[in-house]
């Protein structure tokens, strides 16, 4: 059976967005008078959790436990995520994350020839529409059958979650559906979902575990390479 549908991750493998989440995170903790700083070693660390709330509580939890901790605590952390996307989709308003190599050529090839598109993200939705009103053209949503993202989800990646919602909405079997995904995390999720996953890594990945992959590449450059052995329509042009 061809491919039905492509369900992409967002961070990561639309565009290398993580090192722009951190230095959101780092501004937002600046402006709350906070004197907490994520560097790259630590960010490296603090990925093992999903989700940018989630990432603060196990911050605080893990790393700074002598932290005191307002009355509100749900409260403080949404108001510092909040602020944190507001940071984070400013930058990306002003052009400072592209979309990855491919990225646009394959999902355009993909929807001209039929194929049905999802997102599958843990990010927030204001974040996914910034990127790819910026990367796809302020019409990006008529692009994709399903955007699944952030909270929409009871769990976020490992858990299969948001793909499962992805394939319900698309209407399509998992056995005729591929992913993309950049992490550990991300293809744990899909794979549980039962979906075929290629991996294409980034800096906060490249040493990851990806046993279960259809394959792990650097990234979508060579798009008629990866067109070819995924099974999907050549772009044009393409020999
Ligand atoms: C990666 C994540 C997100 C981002 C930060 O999402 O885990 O939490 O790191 O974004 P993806 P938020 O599934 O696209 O790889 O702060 O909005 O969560
Ligand atoms: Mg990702």
């Amino acid at each position: 059976m061809s491919i039905q549908a492509i369900v992409f991750d967002v961070d990561g493998t639309l565009a290398d967005t993580e090192d722009g989440h951190r230095i959101a995170f780092n501004k937002a903790f600046q402006l709350s008078g906070l004197d907490w700083h994520w560097d790259v070693p630590l960010y490296h660390r603090l990925l093992a959790v999903t989700g940018g709330k989630e990432r603060i509580r196990y911050f605080l939890s893990d790393f700074l436990p002598g932290f005191a901790r307002p009355a509100d605590f749900d409260g403080f952390v949404r108001q510092l995520h909040a602020l944190k996307t507001e940071q984070y989709t400013a930058m990306v308003r002003g052009g400072q994350i592209p979309l990855r190599p491919g990225v646009k050529t394959l999902i355009e090839t993909a929807h001209a020839a039929g194929i049905r598109l999802g997102i599958a993200t843990t990010t927030a939705p204001e974040n996914v529409a910034a990127l790819l009103e910026v990367g796809l053209g302020p019409h990006w949503a008529g692009l994709f059958g399903a955007v699944g993202c952030g909270d929409m989800v009871p769990n976020k990646k490992p858990a299969p979650d948001v793909y499962l919602w992805v394939l319900q909405q698309l209407g399509v079997p998992a056995a005729d559906c591929i992913a993309l995904e950049d992490s550990d995390n991300g293809l744990r999720a899909s794979l549980a979902a039962g979906i075929r996953t290629y991996i294409t890594v980034n800096d906060y990945t490249r040493g990851q575990h990806f046993e279960g992959a259809a394959a792990v590449l650097d990234d979508l450059s060579d798009l008629p390479a990866f067109c070819r052995m995924a099974g999907l329509p050549l772009p044009e042009g393409a020999a």
